[in-house]
């Protein structure tokens, strides 16, 4: 494997999969894992042939066991301050791309890690993964969107209670808080999160891209704003050729074929 901190494989399918790759310290983000993170992405977002993109994590123990603290154990408030914008920076990346990215979590999620899988799109765990926010152990609180997302994600009491007692939940836990939207076993993680990759880039890619925009700004929207986000949205797609495509062809009874325009 190459000594990449952030691995990016694309091939020639529209799916791409970039593995955080610092397995020695269970892939724990110090700032040139968050860089070289922050590149990939940043390349991934205008490479219009990528419909997809999957983020994993090296080996098979940890997704990201967090930031990394021995590298935080020194920091000024001034250092930690540009860690947290360059975390930020990569949040608003995902969030800001077109494609969808699905995290694959294949252990360890904790701090910074829990935080990276929230910033994508939606999450995919294995039997064996482990959640949790830990930093107030540590004597900090998450820096990577984790006192905001994780409340979105499962109600402000679940997230309350996991910031404050920095426990630590497994799969089913978390699929049963709606933290993971599925639990496989090791071995299925990967080919079932790449299914859905696969299914998400045979869709209109414009469409794809507008649901996501709609999806994720509508949420931080009061309801009537982010309806008429979504009637625009919707209304802005008509007139497009794969709009015309997409229903021509189900009205002919074929498959459908994309010119992302
Ligand atoms: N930072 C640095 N090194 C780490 C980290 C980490 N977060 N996690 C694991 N490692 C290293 C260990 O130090 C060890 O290295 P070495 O062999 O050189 O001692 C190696 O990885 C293997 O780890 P362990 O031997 O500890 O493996 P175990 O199986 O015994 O334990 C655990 C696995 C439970 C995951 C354990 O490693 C652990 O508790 N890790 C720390 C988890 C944690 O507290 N994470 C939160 C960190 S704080 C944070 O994330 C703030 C977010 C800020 C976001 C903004 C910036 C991105």
């Amino acid at each position: 494997m190459s000594d990449a901190l952030a691995l990016v494989e694309q091939g020639d399918g529209p799916v791409a999969t970039v593995t955080v790759n610092r397995p020695a310290a269970l892939n724990a983000l110090d700032a040139d894992t968050l860089s070289a993170l922050l590149e990939a992405f940043t390349t991934l977002a205008d490479e219009p042939a990528v419909r997809c993109v999957i983020l994993t994590g090296a080996g098979d123990k940890a997704f990201v066991a967090g930031a990394d603290i021995k590298a935080m154990a020194a920091m000024t408030p001034a250092q930690a301050g540009a860690l947290g914008q360059s975390a930020h920076r990569l949040g608003a990346v995902i969030a800001g791309m077109e494609a969808p990215v699905i995290a694959a979590v294949n252990g360890f999620a904790l701090g910074g890690g829990c935080e990276l899988a929230l910033a994508c799109d939606f999450i995919y765990a294995s039997r064996t993964a482990k959640f949790g926010q830990p930093e107030v152990g540590l004597g900090v609180i998450p820096g990577l969107g984790g006192t905001q997302l994780l409340s979105r994600r499962i109600g402000l009491a679940r997230a309350c209670e996991l910031l404050f007692t920095g426990a630590v939940i497994d799969a089913e836990e978390a699929l049963r808080t709606g933290l993971v939207n599925a639990v496989c076993a090791p071995a299925e993680l990967l080919p079932r999160v790449r299914a859905v990759a696969e299914a998400i880039a045979r869709r209109a890619p414009l469409a794809v891209a507008a649901a996501k925009r709609a999806a994720r700004a509508g949420a931080e929207l009061p309801l009537e704003a982010a309806l008429e986000l979504e009637r625009q949205t919707f209304a802005g797609l008509f007139g497009t050729a794969d709009q015309q495509e997409g229903m021509r062809a189900f009205i002919e009874k074929r498959a459908a074929t994309w010119s992302r325009r």
